[in-house]
């Protein structure tokens, strides 16, 4: 298949550096400096003194299926196909940025990359999602994994490379991988799953296996987005616990936290001025925030901002304001089925609560879904900008 034709974006970039599929590994070795910062607000909310006109705007799945332009490519390819292609993936990437003016651009790619690297065989099918041809169903299997040959992720690291250098400094660029919970749910279940009795089985039944599942990821994951920080240019990381709800916040706090310790530990020792965003996804209960709160390491934080989903208690939020770390949310992406009227008046709202610190930054409270409009997702990124920088003109003026 011809990918070169659907490199539309990202073909300025490759003539300018003369960069090909030939020489692209050699070029990300020695190309040492990427084009300088012009927009740094995402990574700025991560500190109270930089200067701030509005709060910075990106959106969770924002490369996807409801762009028409990512649907052209994947009609061609499969999943997996365009993720460990670089230049595809570079290419998606950057399409949003091209279609709004978003202050961050996330890598496309996939939380199952990394444990299909391990000895799980996944595919992406149409309608359903994931699916895992061979999940674990008792501890016996887990001496099937293997930690990924660390060649089989570099595709990864090339595709960092060429988006942040065809970005060109107009946004951020955020490294991600799932947290190892959802991963390791995802690895048990062979697939999506609505009740998750499996998963939980192990967790209850067969804990010790599952720690061991889950600190084996948790070491995984943090080598993986080191890589994409020190070797693709990452700017910062973001860590999704998608099903991080599907337990109660005593087992989360017992048997998850300790894993996610080992990932952060592991990451800061190596990236200690990388901002880490962790997203507990429907896991806002304060108990388990004051736990993120209470990892220190070297006298800094270990998490240094939580992606909220819209559930989040007022509590919640002034622990996390208090300890000084950064909001990212948190907008019911249903919202954006809506009229304009209630887009407008939801933004407002959301902007009224959490821009009261310099640590925000405005996303939705869970990804973009292929049923989104163009259209309406453009008004949400121009009306959220819009309004925080009133927002922001309104307190000066007070
Ligand atoms: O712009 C971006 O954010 C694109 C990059 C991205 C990210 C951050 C993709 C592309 N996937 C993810 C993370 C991801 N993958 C999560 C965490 C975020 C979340 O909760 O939404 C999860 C749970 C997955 C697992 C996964 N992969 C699903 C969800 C299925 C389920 O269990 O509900 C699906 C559908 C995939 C495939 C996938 N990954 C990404 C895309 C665009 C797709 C759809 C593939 C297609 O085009 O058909």
């Amino acid at each position: 298949m011809d990918y070169q034709k659907h490199l539309k974006i990202l073909k300025e970039t490759l003539d300018q550096h003369k960069i090909t599929p030939e020489n692209l590994r050699e070029k990300r070795k020695s190309i040492k400096e990427f084009p300088k910062q012009i927009n740094n607000r995402v990574v700025d909310a991560f500190q109270s003194f930089a200067p701030f006109d509005r709060a910075p705007v990106w959106m969770m799945r924002q490369a996807g299926r409801y762009l028409p332009e990512y649907r052209e490519i994947k009609a061609e390819m499969d999943f997996f196909a365009t993720c460990q292609n670089p230049f595809i993936a570079a290419e998606i990437t950057l399409q949003p940025t091209k279609q709004f003016e978003i202050d961050a651009a996330i890598i496309f790619s996939d939380i199952l990359v990394l444990p299909k690297m391990m000895g799980m065989e996944i595919t992406i099918e149409e309608k359903k999602g994931p699916v895992i041809a061979n999940p674990l169903v008792t501890p016996a299997d887990i001496q099937r994994l293997h930690p990924p040959n660390p060649e089989h992720l570099e595709h990864v690291y090339d595709a960092l490379f060429l988006t942040r250098l065809a970005l060109q400094g107009k946004c951020n660029l955020i490294g991600f991988c799932g947290a190892p919970w959802t991963v390791f749910a995802y690895m048990v279940e062979g697939g999506s799953s609505k009740l998750f009795t499996k998963v939980k089985k192990w967790l209850y039944l067969y804990t010790e296996g599952s720690l061991q599942v889950l600190e084996l990821l948790a070491k995984e994951s943090a080598k993986y987005l080191i890589n994409q920080v020190k070797q693709g240019g990452a700017q910062v990381v973001q860590i999704f616990d998608s099903w991080a709800g599907q337990i109660p916040a005593l087992d989360y706090i017992e048997f998850i936290i300790p894993s996610l310790r080992i990932l952060f530990e592991d990451f800061k020792k190596e990236c200690p001025d990388t901002p880490l965003i962790m997203f507990p996804k429907d896991q806002n209960d304060k108990k388990v925030i004051v736990e993120f709160l209470k990892l220190i390491y070297n006298d800094k934080p270990l998490v240094d901002g939580f992606q909220l989903d819209s559930n989040v208690s007022d509590e919640t939020l002034v622990k996390i304001i208090e300890a000084n770390r950064t909001i990212q949310g948190n907008l019911e992406p249903g919202v954006l089925f809506g009229t304009p009227v209630i887009i407008k008046k939801r933004i407002s709202q959301m902007i009224e609560k959490l821009q009261t610190t310099r640590r925000y930054i405005i996303n939705l409270a869970h990804g973009l879904t292929p049923d989104h409009e163009v259209e309406k997702v453009r008004l949400f990124v121009q009306e959220s900008q819009r309004q925080s920088k009133l927002y922001k003109a309104k307190e000066i003026l007070e």
